[in-house]
């Protein structure tokens, strides 16, 4: 999968996608991650990519001109599944909306900055909008590391069976259960007696009943779902 990413702080992409899983994804072939500099497109000799917004009020608008004609280049590159806007009025990103996109081919994705970017834009180009939540971000960029973060590990082949997505919280809608490692006596602090038996079966049941718990305690919304 080829994920594209337009910003006017392409700095701030610098360093996610360049550690454990996405790196190897990357370096397999199956993940490659572009970021490209949206102020390349400014308009005049100041590379101007933003202005004041129509009807007056606080904050800059993106420019639609600056954004059709980098759009208008790279899909001139590439044919895209999905030109996605980062916008906190958006779908709300969710593990099947991760799921969905880890199936496309090639992904275009605008960060937006300041008050956002010019609707004409989102109207005619943008052909999903996704939050990554109910706050608000100062830009797209962080949202756009969660998307290509929770997207390119789902990618076929990028985990193997030790670190299967199968079994992920929210795959079913059910969290993970708890999780513990040796040594089996840390300071009194006692690993559950269940997981040094041995016996597998037991393991795996206590292990369904610990993630409904944990569900119902935590996130009971996702039962209904699940
Ligand atoms: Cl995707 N963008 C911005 N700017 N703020 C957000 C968001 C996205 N998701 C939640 N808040």
């Amino acid at each position: 999968m080829k994920i594209d990413i337009l910003s006017a702080v392409p700095d701030l992409l610098s360093g996610p996608f360049d550690h454990s899983i996405l790196q190897r994804a990357r370096e397999r072939g199956l993940l490659n991650v572009n970021v490209i500099d949206l102020r390349q497109y400014g308009l005049g000799k100041h590379k101007q990519i933003d202005d004041y917004q129509y009807g007056g009020g606080a904050g800059m608008v993106m420019m639609a001109e600056p954004l059709f004609n980098a759009i208008a280049e790279l899909k001139g590159e590439t044919a895209y599944d999905e030109i996605i806007y980062f916008t906190p009025d958006g779908e709300k990103l969710t593990q099947s909306v991760a799921n969905r996109l880890s199936l496309c081919r090639n992904l275009l994705c605008i960060c937006g900055h300041y008050k956002g970017i010019d609707q004409r834009i989102r109207d005619h180009m943008v052909t999903m909008e996704i939050s990554i939540g109910d706050y608000v971000l100062s830009g797209g960029e962080l949202a756009a590391a969660v998307l290509v973060d929770s997207v390119g590990r789902l990618i076929p082949g990028v985990l193997n069976d030790e670190t299967s997505a199968l079994f992920d919280s929210f795959q079913d809608n059910i969290l993970a259960p708890p999780v513990y490692t040796r040594p089996a006596d840390f300071n009194g602090w006692k690993v559950p007696e269940i997981l040094l038996s041995g016996n597998d079966g037991a393991i795996e049941q206590w292990r369904e009943e610990e993630a409904i718990r944990r569900t119902k305690s935590r996130r009971p919304d996702l039962l209904d779902k699940a």
